[in-house]
């Protein structure tokens, strides 16, 4: 019989989806019309959950899945899971972990670009026709230059290094706040977020939303100053979402270029019909290539567990230390 996996989300990729049901007996949670009751008849025999960094999955699902093996997350955002219960039950989490670090990092620059250069409101210039129109060059404002940007980093993980890769050949000083100062990084560590925001013409936001709800606030955003920009693309719950809203309502920031928000799929009316925003859909990762690839290490985890292995990509479980039991004709 095939192992038995629980799908929380869809997956893009139909090469995956196609190795997916030729090994395992897939039910997509997604789909089901009864998802509770599917639980109740069919939770003990679950061997493996696939489900996406910001829908996770919820302890009390874990705990009516008691023969799960691992849950691979397609993605690598991990605070949707309870990994200290993972960790106590011994249970491998997994990631796709620098499988999407380009592509993230990619959007947050574009997204950067987009704001300050206020790319999609002359999309919408030219596409209503309202050139011709206001064919003055002064029908459209002046917008703020990117090149030299001083940008400022939260969270110097894969993502914020490559930010910053990207950055510094836009010729950005960069500087940085983390948990504590990178010694093989050339960039200015700043210890407290209201003094990173204070000297930054650019705030991007790539930390884990673990520990960090709300870090970004009005005092944070005051310090970033009417010629601040913003930049999500890592959580939405990172910012306090009215604070945002009404300092960008009131010019207290230039703008904003946001991929993640509190409650997606909704976003506030006020961030929908404002100006001074670029939206995306939660995209950062959304390309064929990127998905590509993290479908692969999710299939590759999934194997990896399901042979008893420990996966290589599991956060919860350590690597075997002690040497493997020597058996056999030559022990
Ligand atoms: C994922 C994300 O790509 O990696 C994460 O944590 O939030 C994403 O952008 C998404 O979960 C796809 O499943």
């Amino acid at each position: 019989m095939k192992p038995r996996v629980l799908q929380l989300n869809p997956i893009l990729i139909p090469a995956v989806n196609d190795k997916l049901a030729s090994l395992y007996d897939v039910h997509k949670y997604f789909e089901l019309s009864d998802p509770q009751a599917w639980l109740g008849e069919h939770g003990a025999s679950v061997d493996a959950v696939i489900t996406g960094g910001h829908t996770g999955i919820s302890r009390a699902m874990l705990e009516r899945l008691p023969g799960l093996k691992v849950v691979a997350i397609n993605g690598v955002g991990t605070d949707a899971v309870d990994l200290a219960y993972c960790r106590g039950r011994g249970l491998p989490v997994t990631a796709t972990l620098g499988a999407l670090t380009d592509d993230v990092a990619d959007l947050a620059i574009g997204l950067l670009i987009a704001a300050c250069r206020n790319l999609c409101a002359g999309d919408r210039f030219v596409r209503d026709g309202q050139w011709a129109l206001h064919p003055q060059p002064s029908a459209l404002p002046l917008a703020r230059r990117f090149s030299g940007m001083r940008v400022g980093i939260v969270g110097m993980g894969r993502v914020g290094r490559a930010v910053a890769q990207r950055a510094a050949a836009f010729g950005c000083p960069i500087s940085y706040t983390d948990l504590r100062p990178m010694d093989d990084l050339p960039h200015r560590f700043v210890n407290h977020l209201l003094d990173l925001a204070h000297d930054a013409d650019a705030l991007v936001l790539c930390a884990a939303a673990d520990k960090a709800e709300g870090i970004v606030n009005a005092a944070v955003l005051e310090a970033l100053g009417p010629r601040g920009f913003l930049v999500n693309i890592a959580r939405g719950r990172l910012v306090d979402e009215a604070d945002l809203t009404q300092a960008l309502a009131a010019g207290r920031i230039a703008g904003a270029g946001l991929d993640v928000f509190v409650d997606e799929p909704h976003v506030p009316l006020a961030l929908r019909q404002s100006e001074r925003v670029t939206l995306q859909a939660h995209r950062a990762s959304a390309t064929r290539e990127t998905r590509t690839a993290m479908g692969e290490m999710v299939l590759e985890s999934l194997a990896q567990a399901l042979a008893g292995e420990r996966p290589t990509m599991s956060l919860t479980t350590e690597p075997r230390t002690e040497p493997l039991p020597v058996t056999g004709a030559h022990a």
